[in-house]
């Protein structure tokens, strides 16, 4: 039952003297109404939460779903007849609203169609459920742990299907193929699979270049298990690792270390990125390191927190972070090794369980 979430909600209402909220963001709609089975992502469907009632609008398509899942919660469901937003306007009007927020994520569109609709004025609020959904409750972290699971087995597979000659393409369809076949819903995010210098860049899209000896793998991916997501990277070596490989490989992997080390509840998420970015400074490849060292996991693969030098977030206890360090040599290639842990008190529990010394194949 999510009905605390929905508290937190109207607690955040009160706090601001704010009568109510439209949300429609496809992960706020799920978190928030916790409707299994209801919110796909092509759904024409909001939130209407005033600091004392719950109504979920859509259409005729979800209706029936929609009523059964709100049985016994505090959610009204309202059915569109003509116009979602005209009919939820009228809502606000019946019902004395005069100021409206709507989060940052709403389309520009629909942010013009309710200014003109709304007889009330419009204020548009920052992260307010970004942050409820910064601290998971026990059952997503149980779902991000399984989904991680999924990731680890299909990296276990990968290591003992990649063979020199084939494609980014073939082991990005065998990753995909088999996480959809061993529980994975879909896909966390487009699978990364970048050979040689593709490995350089950082979020390369794959290619149908032909993986080959003297090669950086990088292998970037996660498994999406009751809508929560996991995200890990290994990066391989394809024949022998020279001392350039190992160089580069060797700093990556003390860089997560490190920053795995420097992870738990209250440390401000810039240290964490400093004190892995400080190790790389050591060994002279800090220039070579170019993005966030983290981000938060959840129902999206990149929520709250940040963890990069100008994050102004705090690792919360129960948040659910990466510590993804990686090194990129222009045209020759890069590493990446990414770990999905959650935070903890005094430290971290790793769910990534995939080894991280350095496999050649
Ligand atoms: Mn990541």
């Amino acid at each position: 039952m999510t009905e605390h979430r929905l508290a937190a909600l109207q607690r955040r209402l009160r706090a601001e003297d704010m009568p109510a909220i439209v949300v429609s963001n496809t992960s706020n709609l799920r978190y928030l109404t916790g409707f299994e089975g209801v919110i796909d992502d092509g759904i024409n469907a909001a939130c209407l939460v005033t600091q004392d009632a719950a109504l979920f609008y859509t259409d005729h398509r979800y209706s029936d779903v929609a009523v059964a899942a709100s049985e016994g919660t505090p959610w009204e469901i309202r059915v569109q007849r003509e116009s979602l937003y005209v009919e939820l306007c009228e809502d606000l009007k019946a019902m004395g609203v005069a100021v409206l927020a709507l989060e940052t994520s709403v389309p520009y569109g629909r942010f013009s169609f309710i200014s003109e609709q709304f007889f009330g004025s419009v204020r548009v609020v920052d992260g307010w459920l970004d942050e409820i959904r910064q601290v998971k409750e026990e059952e997503e972290i149980v779902r991000i742990a399984e989904a991680a699971a999924v990731t680890d087995r299909a990296f276990e597979h990968i290591v003992a299907f990649v063979r020199p000659g084939q494609t980014e393409r073939d082991i990005a369809l065998e990753l995909e193929f088999f996480m959809r076949r061993n529980g994975s819903d879909g896909i966390a995010f487009d699978c990364i699979v970048a050979g040689g210098p593709n490995s350089a860049h950082p979020h390369a899209t794959v290619s149908d270049r032909v993986v080959g000896p003297g090669e950086f793998l990088k292998l970037d991916f996660g498994a999406r298990v009751g809508g929560y997501c996991a995200d890990m990277t290994r990066t391989l070596v394809i024949g022998t690792a020279t001392d350039r490989h190992r160089e580069i490989y060797g700093a990556v992997l003390a860089a997560n270390e490190a920053g795995l080390a420097a992870v738990r509840a209250g440390v401000p998420a810039w240290e964490v990125h400093e004190v892995a970015r400080a190790v790389l400074e050591e060994r002279g490849l800090a220039a070579h390191f170019t993005h966030g060292l983290g981000h938060g996991v959840g129902l999206d693969v990149h929520e709250r927190p940040t963890v990069s030098p100008k994050s102004h977030h705090t690792l919360l206890e129960h948040s659910v972070v990466t510590i993804e360090p990686g090194v990129y040599v222009e045209g020759f290639g890069g590493v990446r090794i990414e770990d999905l842990v959650v935070v903890e008190e005094g430290g971290y529990r790793l769910l990534s369980h995939s080894p991280k010394q350095l496999i050649e194949i």
